[in-house]
């Protein structure tokens, strides 16, 4: 066992030497960098294996509610590291590993991530199954175990490149295939009535089928000696290839269920905030989603008898509307197979499903073709259909000869299965995940069903794991706050607030910027690898990492960059703190905006780091490939945090709650979970601007926004935007953006051009900040000392005492 108190070095070692035998053949010294991670893995999971079992001993013993917590995407990265700090063994690993003459980072570096969410809704969940595991909560997460995750982007030439991201390659040391779990999922044909005991009993007829196969991965608390598990479904075919069946024209049926099994988990579907609408997604939401309700109701029936009180011991939380069909899915089994009542059934599932909303952008609303469901899911489809009869008929008792209700509420419309109606209709809570998201949610986008159901409406302010992106990713600055104020803070980051008595410490101040200083030259290192391009770690590391996308404004960001060098170049001596930009970002395969910004970001990047007139004083990196790990490295050296969505856009963000952690200054909008951010840390300890979600909305409504105007009247603003067209940046092709041109003058969706000034004086306030060390760095501390809020363990708390109402197992 490796744990802290009986951490036992020869016997780690020992360990470690037989795993590199057993698993290759091996000796120690002969073993390739990736062997020897696969064997400290198993060796780390070694360790893991008793607390599991205990957990789910101690989970059936004390007969506590548990949380499915049901998700498309987990955005897990490595697990090694993370799993050694919450077994409180990572110093001690790295000690002997060195001892071996091996070094503990460059074996990290040896894990893929494992990519199986492309954002942000994905990477919020694995920040819950942290802290589910943390507090003692019992829970799952359900997913899909992609043979493909997240693609990993090569830049080439300035383009976006996506290559396949083949993580289980050398298979996955931490997960374990729990076949005795394997369920049959069902598709197509049709639906039969038969008689059962004097009862109508629908039967699904003529389908094809795969077997859903568990592989459960540990998710380790934070030294409690908890255990949760990911359980990850994978597809194969139901082996029912039996030779006389040929003969009866069987043979392509046969072929066919292999071909689905091998399909339906081959990849994830790169989108962020965005529906692809695809056939194949909805086979892989029905196809998780029915195999984990399926093993929920088996587990509780295990060693429950009534399965009218199953939502007393379980509930469903459904991560935005993707796993929705588990609505429909649970009615299907508690009416067709448990033989209850509609009305019964309806009143256990109201009472098990809840649903979060983590977008209101209009193209990531759900909705499928009733054509296209009611063909794959034909008996679901009927469930849905007399939901949907019943509802209908709700919203009439309640707003008697209002059609408008019916047209803007229904869940079947204009031949469509709206999902999002479905999902409010059966759960029992709705939640948005920031103040102001929730907000709006009520009084607009589902402002109809907040009024009807006020009370199944609330908000959840999202947050982040402490463990990886301060402990893990951070290790300076974690000790370092440590030596401060002890180390509550890794299970109670609320404690971070005591650091609010040094922050004006002289002596503190610098060794807080100390330790910023070394995180930036350890990016820069990183940079200088993969990138190529010489940083200084004294210039400003002004970052966006995130998804690409419209909303989240990249394009402002960079035509700033433009504007800046035109600044430079047309007054040599300008005096500017020199500023290094930094973006990370991956773009959905099929969105072309997106693709051709990350082109300009890097067109850009070329001529300016290039120009040596300008002596570095600014320069642009595009990191390729952003993902979990080196995200860590990025939120660790970032001095300014861009956060800059056009206002009521942006959900959330919890990015912005890891730069602010770690110490970086906001800038953005008033948007999303900033909103709260810069009412914890204070206003004038953030760099905000721009127009508010009001005002925004306010032009949407009204259409009178002209972005012509602007771009009449703002020389500045004009001189960049002739440079997208005039070759500029693409002398080869001086068409090449006009594209983003045309976007920007035509209609401009997202008020790049109106918030371009404000959001222009916002960097020179920063510019102006900068140079007042002793201020930056107080003001630095106290991003990071403001950070308690935005813990998921807070999350996961309030989820848990006001939603889900679950206890905490105890060891
Ligand atoms: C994201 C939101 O865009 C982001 O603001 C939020 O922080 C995050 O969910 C977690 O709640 N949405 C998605 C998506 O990832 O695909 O809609």
């Amino acid at each position: 066992m490796i744990k802290k108190d009986t951490f036992d070095k020869e016997k780690f070692k020992k360990e470690l030497e037989s795993n590199v035998r057993m698993l290759f053949r091996r000796k120690l010294e002969e073993a390739t960098p990736q062997q020897i991670y696969q064997a400290v893995a198993y060796s780390v999971k070694d360790d893991i294996i008793d607390n599991w079992i205990e957990t789910h001993k101690a989970y059936e013993k004390q007969d506590k509610k548990m949380v499915y917590y049901m998700s498309m995407e987990f955005l897990m990265g490595r697990a090694l590291g993370n799993n050694m700090i919450n077994l409180l063994c990572y110093d001690d690993v790295r000690e002997t590993l060195e001892e071996l003459g091996l070094d503990l980072n460059l074996i990290e570096d040896q894990e893929p991530d494992a990519a199986l969410g492309n954002g942000g809704l994905g990477r919020l969940a694995a920040c819950f199954l942290d802290s589910l595991a943390t507090l003692g909560y019992p829970a799952y997460g359900c997913g899909i175990r992609y043979r493909y995750g997240m693609f990993k982007q090569k830049i080439e030439n300035g383009y976006q490149v996506e290559v396949p991201d083949n993580w289980l390659k050398y298979g996955n040391p931490f997960e374990i295939k729990r076949d005795e779990y394997a369920v049959e999922v069902k598709f197509g044909g049709y639906v039969d009535v038969e008689m059962h005991n004097g009862r109508q009993k629908f039967v699904q007829k003529g389908y094809q089928s795969v077997r859903a196969v568990p592989y459960d991965m540990p998710i380790v608390g934070y030294g409690n000696h908890i255990v949760n598990t990911l359980r990850i479904w994978d597809a194969e075919a139901i082996n029912n290839f039996n030779l006389d069946s040929f003969d009866k024209g069987e043979y392509e049926k046969a072929v066919e269920q292999e071909n689905l099994a091998r399909t339906i988990c081959e990849v994830l579907y790169p989108n962020d905030n965005h529906m692809a609408g695809k056939e194949l997604r909805l086979k892989q939401q029905y196809f998780f989603i029915s195999a984990s309700v399926q093993r929920a109701i088996a587990k509780y029936k295990e060693t429950h008898d009534d399965i009218r009180k199953f939502h007393e011991k379980v509930t469903f939380q459904l991560n935005d509307t993707h796993p929705t069909v588990a609505v429909a899915e649970l009615m299907r089994i508690l009416v067709d197979e448990e033989g209850l009542e509609w009305d019964e059934a309806w009143e256990i599932t109201r009472k098990t499903c809840a649903y979060t909303n983590h977008t209101i952008m209009a193209e990531a609303l759900e909705k499928w073709p009733i054509e296209l469901f009611s063909r794959l899911l034909p008996r679901v489809y009927q469930i849905v259909e007399e939901i949907n009869r019943r509802f209908v008929i709700e919203i009439q008792n309640k707003y008697p000869g209002d059609q408008e209700k019916i047209r803007k509420m229904a869940i079947l419309y204009d031949g469509q299965v709206r999902m999002a109606h479905l999902a409010i209709a059966g759960s029992y809570s709705v939640n948005g995940v920031a103040r102001l998201h929730t907000d709006i949610l009520k009084k607009r986008e589902l402002k109809d069903f907040y009024e009807m159901m006020p009370e199944k409406f609330n908000n959840k302010t999202n947050g982040i794991t402490q463990r990886r992106f301060l402990l893990h990713g951070n290790p300076l600055l974690a000790s370092w706050v440590t030596d401060k104020i002890g180390d509550d803070w890794i299970t109670n980051l609320d404690h971070l607030k005591h650091l609010k008595v040094y922050v004006d410490d002289e002596k503190c101040q610098q060794e807080f910027m100390n330790i910023k200083y070394q995180n930036k030259v350890r990016l820069a290192k990183y940079i200088k690898e993969h990138n190529g391009i010489d940083v200084d770690p004294r210039s400003i590391f002004d970052c966006q990492v995130k998804r690409l996308h419209e909303y989240k404004r990249q394009l402002m960001n960079i035509l700033h960059v433009m504007y800046l060098y035109n600044e430079i170049k047309a007054h040599p001596d300008m005096d500017i703190v020199p500023r290094t930009f930094i973006f990370g970002a991956k773009a959905a395969a099929g969105y072309y905006t997106a693709k051709l910004t990350i082109k300009l970001i890097n067109a850009v990047a070329d001529k300016i780091n290039n120009d040596p007139s300008i002596n570095g004083k600014i320069k642009v990196v595009f990191i390729e490939d952003y993902r979990v790990s080196n995200a860590e490295l990025i939120f660790a050296a970032a001095d300014v945090s861009e956060q800059i969505s056009t206002a009521s856009k942006e959900a959330s963000g919890t990015g912005n709650m890891k730069f602010m952690l770690n110490g970086a200054l906001t800038l953005g909008t008033m948007d999303g979970a900033n909103v709260e951010i810069v009412e914890e840390v204070g206003k004038e300890n953030a760099f905000i601007f721009g127009l508010s979600a009001d005002q925004i909305m306010e032009y949407e409504k009204n259409g009178n926004y002209n972005p012509r105007d602007v771009y009449n009247n703002n020389q500045d603003v004009r001189q960049v935007l002739t440079q997208l067209v005039n070759g500029f940046y693409s002398p080869e092709n001086p068409e090449l953006f006009r594209a983003l041109y045309d976007a920007l003058l035509e209609k401009d969706t997202y008020f790049t051009l109106l918030d371009f000034d404000s959001y222009k004086e916002a960097h020179n306030r920063i510019d102006a900040a900068y140079r007042d060390e002793e201020h930056w760095a107080r003001t630095a501390m106290l991003q990071t000392a403001s950070a308690g809020k935005f813990s998921s363990d807070r999350t996961i708390e309030e989820y848990a005492k006001e939603m889900w109402h679950l206890e905490k197992v105890t060891l």
